[in-house]
Parts: C-alpha cells; structure tokens; sequence
C-alpha cells in the first residue's frame, strides 16, 4: 500500500503487529485521541462565526485567562476519553488536579494514563493564528484495577509510550511517535480521515531558524542572551532567521520540517520557564528525540527530568542537534542558573 493511501488507523493496526502481548488498548485510545481532535478541529475552524471567541471568564490553576475554547477542547478530550473507557487517568494543563476513570463497576482494567494540553497557544486563536493539541501516554506504575495515584503522573518522560500533537493549521496534521520514528498524518476534511503524509519526520542535524520572545530579552539569564548574539552574528551561515508564531505546535512543526531551535527560557518574570513539564515538553521532547533532534532544559535532558508536581514548569530548548548543543554551550557559562527548581527540590526532601 502506498503510504500516502494509508490512514492512521492502518498504520496502528500495521505497526501493531510487531509488538508482542498487544491487547488492541493502544489502538482504541489513539482512535479516540484522532476522534476528539476531529471534533475540536470541526470546532476551531469554526471560531470565526459562532460565539465561542473571547475568555470566559474562569482562570486555570495557573492564574491565566482560559480562553472558551480551551475548555471545549479540554471537555472534548476528557469525554472522549472517559466515556471509552480506555485510559485509568487523565491529567490536563486546564485542571488543577488528575482525574481518576473509574470502570462501568468501579474497576478499571486499563494500564494507560494520558496527560495533555488540550489547546495549546489560545491566545492565538481570535486573531486565526495555528493552535495545537499536545498528549502523552504513559502506562501506569500501580497496580492496574487500583485507583490512579500521582506517582503514575509523575513519571520522567523517558517512559512514555507514546506522544504527538495536533496542529490546527492551514491543514490539520497529527503527528506522532510510539518510540519508533515520528509520523505525520493530515487530515483530509471531505472524508474525515487522516492519512499519512509525513511518514519517518527529522530534524534537520542544523538550523537557521530561532524561535524565541525576543521582547523578554532584558528577563533572560546571560547564557540565553549570549546565544542570541550568536545567533545575529555575521559570521558562517549566520545571521538566523527569527520566527516566533508564539504557538509551540506551530513553531515546533515548521522547524523540525526547515530545521531550527525553539527557546523559551527562565526569566525574572517567569523564574522556571512558563512551559509545563507534564503537558507540554516531554511530550515535545519525545517527539524531538524521535525525529532526530533534542531537548534540554539547557543543562539537561528534558526527558530525564523527575517531575515533582503536575503543574511544574521547566525552561525549555527544543530543535535541531546542533543548534541545541550550541545554546547549551552558552547556558554552561552560567552554571548557577541551572538551579532554577533547586528550592521546590528542596520543598519536596
Ligand atoms: P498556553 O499553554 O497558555 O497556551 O501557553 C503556551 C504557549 C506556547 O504555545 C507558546 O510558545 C508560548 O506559550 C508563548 O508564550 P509568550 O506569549 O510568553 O511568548
Ligand atoms: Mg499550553
């Protein structure tokens, strides 16, 4: 079969086949995951005309203005997820606290967890800039038919199963990895299907591209500041290109397609980054590691990381090899600002 007649069904079912002991879960909440992206894409292109732009007036745990479809997106995904029944948790950057699914009589025989970002870059979303889901499979550490606990959420992101995102773009994509490359499936809306489109994607080993706030610059440690000098220089192939959609879907997507390196940094204003561990740069940096490029928090690997809350943020350096290597030779300058998250370390002891 041409991999461009293949759907993302297909290619489960195909690569299923090489797993052992497989009980066809893995698939069923993937089909779920595709299902609820499908509604929410229906809902985002449709922002335009219906009455759902603007905030609705709630904030999340973290204090910022929820936009109205950030809680659709949320519900959608919770929904579709519990009313399967196919996970035995659930944490979203737009709830305070996990979610324990409870089966039909009060088991749950399912062994995944999934956290997400249902609606990443909403703010985006009024003035028709790509926004984008992010998720994350883990299989649970407890004992399967016990209640979830937040050790199974907890988890370093080394031991995902599988991630990937949804890009409500000028076409919308999901891409994904199971820990075996990273594949791209876009969506053809006259049929409802995704199809492979962008099958085995890397990033490019370099770069030209930088992808940062720029108007943070006076907030950002030396080492961040030195490597945007670097990055203007002339000298080489440099000068870079700036481009910061300020949707890390987007900008993730369109530079492991041209190469480049995402950055968003600790800064006065946010002192841990503002980017969440859990729901949003292990997922990412799975899919990184898994096309070839890297993620660091830019003294580490972000995927080696413990988490220690649901909601903790890390700094985040994300793209191609090279370009990451580089930004971590000017972070290694400032060694003291590796300790970011020393006290909430401290905290936890
Ligand atoms: P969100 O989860 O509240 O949407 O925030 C995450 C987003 C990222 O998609 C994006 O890269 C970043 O926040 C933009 O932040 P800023 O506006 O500070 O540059
Ligand atoms: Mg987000």
């Amino acid at each position: 079969m041409k991999s461009s007649h293949l759907t993302l069904g297909e290619f489960i079912i195909e690569n299923q086949k090489h797993y052992k002991s497989t009980t066809g879960e893995f698939t069923r909440l993937i089909s779920s995951i595709k299902l609820a992206a499908k509604v929410v894409n229906y809902k985002v292109n449709k922002a335009g005309l219906v009455n759902i732009l603007g905030e609705a007036g709630f904030t999340n745990i973290q204090g910022e203005h929820q936009q109205k479809l950030d809680i659709y997106a949320n519900k959608v995904f919770m929904e579709t997820l519990i009313n399967r029944e196919i996970v035995c948790g659930i944490a979203s950057e737009e709830e305070d606290e996990f979610i324990t699914i409870k089966g039909k009589h009060e088991t749950n025989e399912n062994k995944y967890v999934v956290l997400m970002d249902p609606l990443d870059g909403s703010s985006n979303i009024d003035v028709n800039v790509s926004v984008g889901t992010i998720f994350s499979i883990y299989r649970r550490v407890t004992p399967i038919g016990t209640p979830v606990d937040e050790m199974d959420f907890l988890q370093r992101g080394n031991q995902q199963v599988a991630a990937g995102y949804v890009v409500y773009g000028t076409s919308t994509m999901l891409v994904l990895t199971s820990g075996n490359g990273v594949n791209g499936f876009t969506l053809n809306p006259a049929i409802g299907s995704f199809y492979l489109s962008h099958p085995n994607m890397k990033f490019p080993k370099n770069g030209k591209i930088y992808s940062i706030n720029e108007g943070n610059y006076v907030h950002f440690p030396q080492g961040v500041k030195d490597y945007l000098k670097y990055c203007q220089e002339e000298k080489e192939d440099r000068p870079y290109t700036s481009r910061y959609i300020g949707s890390l879907v987007s900008d993730f997507h369109r530079n492991m397609i041209k190469g480049g390196i995402y950055i968003y940094p600790t800064s006065t204003k946010n002192p841990k980054g503002k980017l969440r561990l859990l729901y949003e740069c292990n997922p990412m940096a799975f899919l990184a590691e898994q096309a070839n490029g890297s993620a660091s928090d830019g003294y580490q690997r972000i995927l080696n990381i413990k988490p220690t809350e649901l909601h903790q943020r890390v700094p985040f350096f994300c793209g191609s090899k090279k370009m990451v290597l580089k930004a971590e030779e000017f972070m290694a300058k400032y060694p003291e600002d590796a300790k970011y998250n020393e006290e909430e370390l401290a905290e936890k002891k």
